[in-house]
């Protein structure tokens, strides 16, 4: 564990903390059945009988504010730890009591659940339905629901298809309402490059306030320089300044190039060093040399060569130019 990861890790772990609202969890599971038992009964009509799960977490609020509850049941594993209680959720069940008690929404997320609360967002008088997501390892990303009107949306989901990175909410000011996130990746899905970026809640959705991307230093080999450059360009969102610099520092000319053909899987076996990889020739002559990258499109599985043009300055190896 490097040492950004470990200080990201540790702020995470002091958010989430300082952030827990245990309201709603429901530790104690001796009378829970007379409390909530019409609402198991229409679970069970509707879904698969829960008598096998423990229910950790029970609300019953107006979410929409129409004047009639929902209801929140979360079920479950109850883990003891050493020093603290865990709740893995399995599912979430969301119920109406309007007129009759209906089941209108059941949360599963393919990812362990270890948070279920009620949140408010700024500009809006509903309060959401959080989960916080994780695969108890090396990812924890959230997820928030609307609920109104007996329909159950997805407002906002953060998580990666790489199963590695930490994405966490935050209220900035205090006020008790979530305005803002935070995302911190370095899995393959980002070529192992380590990106941090914050989300402010503006208008009815989190708009990116900061991208940071870890570059390192500039690389050394030729080869590594011109990974780089291909690696940056595929994992390129517009959105870093960190990135657009490197690939300008790496290119002498500021031609935006089409390298298109190039295709993510190949660059990540290369980066590997497994099979499937890029072909990557090199030929060098004094501080200058050429770069000839080639590989399949699979999509149109027609052979492309880039030739890359190089040239050594200070010491440094830099793309001059690129043609296919
Ligand atoms: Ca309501
Ligand atoms: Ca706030």
């Amino acid at each position: 564990m490097n040492l950004r990861f470990t200080i990201f890790f540790i702020i995470i772990l002091s958010l989430s903390s300082g952030m827990n609202d245990n309201s709603g969890l429901l530790p104690e599971l001796t009378n829970r059945q007379n409390v909530i038992s019409d609402y198991i009964e229409v679970i069970n009509d509707n879904d698969v009988m829960l008598d096998d799960f423990d229910i950790l977490f029970f609300k019953k609020e107006d979410l929409d504010k129409d004047g009639y509850d929902e209801i929140i049941i979360g079920v479950g594993e109850l883990v003891e730890g050493a020093n603290e209680t865990f709740y893995f959720y399995d599912k979430i069940y969301i119920l109406s009591d309007k007129n009759e008690i209906e089941l209108i929404g059941i949360v599963e997320e393919g990812y362990l659940i270890d948070e279920v609360k009620l949140i408010k967002l700024p500009d809006s008088s509903e309060k959401y339905v959080y989960c916080r997501i994780t695969n108890t390892v090396n990812f924890e990303g959230f997820t928030i629901y609307l609920v109104e009107d007996k329909q159950l949306t997805t407002v906002w989901h953060s998580a990666f298809p790489a199963g590695t990175g930490f994405s966490e909410v935050s209220d900035s000011d205090g006020d008790g309402m979530i305005d803002g996130y935070r995302e911190f990746r370095w899995g393959y899905d980002v070529l192992y490059y380590e990106i941090d970026r914050k989300y402010n809640w503006v208008n009815n959705e989190f708009v990116l306030l900061s991208c940071e991307v870890y570059v390192r230093k500039y690389p050394e080999s030729l080869e590594e320089v011109i990974l780089q450059y291909i690696s940056l360009s595929l994992i390129n969102d517009n959105d870093s300044e960190d990135i657009n610099e490197r690939l300008l520092s790496i290119c002498l000319d500021t031609n935006i190039y089409d390298i298109e053909k190039i295709g993510f899987n190949e660059v990540l076996n290369t980066l590997l060093e497994i099979e499937d990889g890029l072909d990557i020739e090199i030929v060098t002559d004094g501080n200058l040399g050429e770069v000839i990258v080639s590989n399949t499109d699979f999509e149109i599985q027609e052979q492309y060569n880039y030739i890359f043009k190089v040239i050594k300055i200070d010491n440094k190896w830099h793309i001059q130019d690129i043609y296919e």
